[in-house]
């Protein structure tokens, strides 16, 4: 796994990663919030050492489970398959643009980006909604400091994501007609977009983003179905219309644009009343837990939906 990478700490300030629990111990007692500035730092990213919606309670999933159980289809279909086949995939250099109804488009480097945004550590639970769950501590921004650079145009009404299209590095992007379409896409209403919540994510544990996790940049959209997660980013597009989106195309009877995480409305093929917590097994049937509303986002996020039939929005 790559190394560390952000611009800003030198290599002789990184926390090993065996280390990463026991310092969030100790900085438990700091103030919400508070950036790492004085002492040794693990990484530029500020800490929510309280519980919160920035800092979920559950036990962060071991770091062997984030890393070695993904969805990433541009590397193949079985859970290992990002892990063991996405070595060849070269995250720098990378360019991110920022287009469409924004009145400053542009194309930024990925370094220029990390440097030019203050990073945070957020732990959030991810749902995917093959009703498995994991609890995943992530170095990011918020993409709303990242919109307010762009200057959004009072047109702009959604975000339109796109990962990159590199077959030659990407082995599921040659596959044959059961294969999604490429580039996968992904999007957001705008006030999605803009909800503090929602993170880009550059690193998680403390380290650059693993290959199988999206590196260079994904995104982390804690309230909805893993999906929407878009990884390894190339293109951000402010738009009017709602933009496709890659699992929706494939099969609107099964995946919509929302995909806001709902117990009470089971997949057409199972069940979304509970979920297999990845990491937790136990001997007994233990590692399952009941799926909460807006996967427990619901006091940050229930507002953006007003009187909207959720039902009928999966
Ligand atoms: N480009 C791209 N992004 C993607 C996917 C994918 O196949 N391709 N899979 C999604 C799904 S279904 C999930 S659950 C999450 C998984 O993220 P993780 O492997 O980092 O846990 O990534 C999402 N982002
Ligand atoms: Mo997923």
């Amino acid at each position: 796994m790559a190394r560390w990478s952000y611009p800003r700490p030198s290599s002789s300030e990184i926390t090993p990663r065996g280390v990463w629990l026991s310092r969030r111990s100790l900085l438990a007692g700091a103030t919400l919030g508070m950036a790492v500035g004085a002492g040794p730092r693990a990484f530029a990213a500020a800490l929510h050492t309280r519980p919160g919606p920035f800092q979920a309670a559950e036990k962060p999933t071991p770091l062997e489970d984030v890393t070695h159980y993904n969805n990433f289809y541009e590397f193949g279909l079985d859970k290992t398959d990002p892990s063991t086949r996405s070595g060849q995939f070269r995250p720098r250099p990378w360019t991110v643009s920022v287009e469409g109804l924004v009145a400053r488009p542009r194309v930024w480097d990925i370094d220029a980006l990390i440097a030019a945004l203050p990073l945070e550590e957020r732990l959030y639970r991810m749902r995917c909604v093959e009703a498995w769950s994991m609890v995943i501590p992530w170095d990011g921004f918020p993409l709303a400091s990242l919109l307010a650079l762009a200057e959004p145009l009072g047109s702009a009404r959604y975000v339109a994501f796109e990962s990159v299209v590199r077959p030659a590095e990407m082995p599921g992007q040659t596959g044959g007609l059961d294969s999604l379409a490429w580039p996968y896409v992904e999007g957001l209403r705008l006030d999605e977009a803009m909800n503090p919540l929602t993170l880009l994510a550059v690193g998680l544990y403390g380290e650059t983003l693993p290959n199988q996790n999206g590196a260079p940049l994904r995104l982390v959209v804690p309230w909805k179905y893993g999906f929407k997660g878009i990884k390894s980013i190339t293109r951000i597009r402010l738009v009017e219309k709602m933009p496709p989106t890659t699992w929706n195309q494939m099969n609107p009877a099964e995946y919509g644009f929302f995909a806001n995480v709902n117990p009470e409305v089971d997949h057409p093929r199972w069940s979304q009343a509970s979920e297999r917590v990845i990491g937790a097994g136990g001997f007994f049937g233990g590692g399952r837990k009941k799926t909460l509303m807006f996967n427990g986002y619901g006091a940050q996020v229930a507002g953006l939906y007003g009187t909207m039939n959720l039902r009928s929005f999966y």
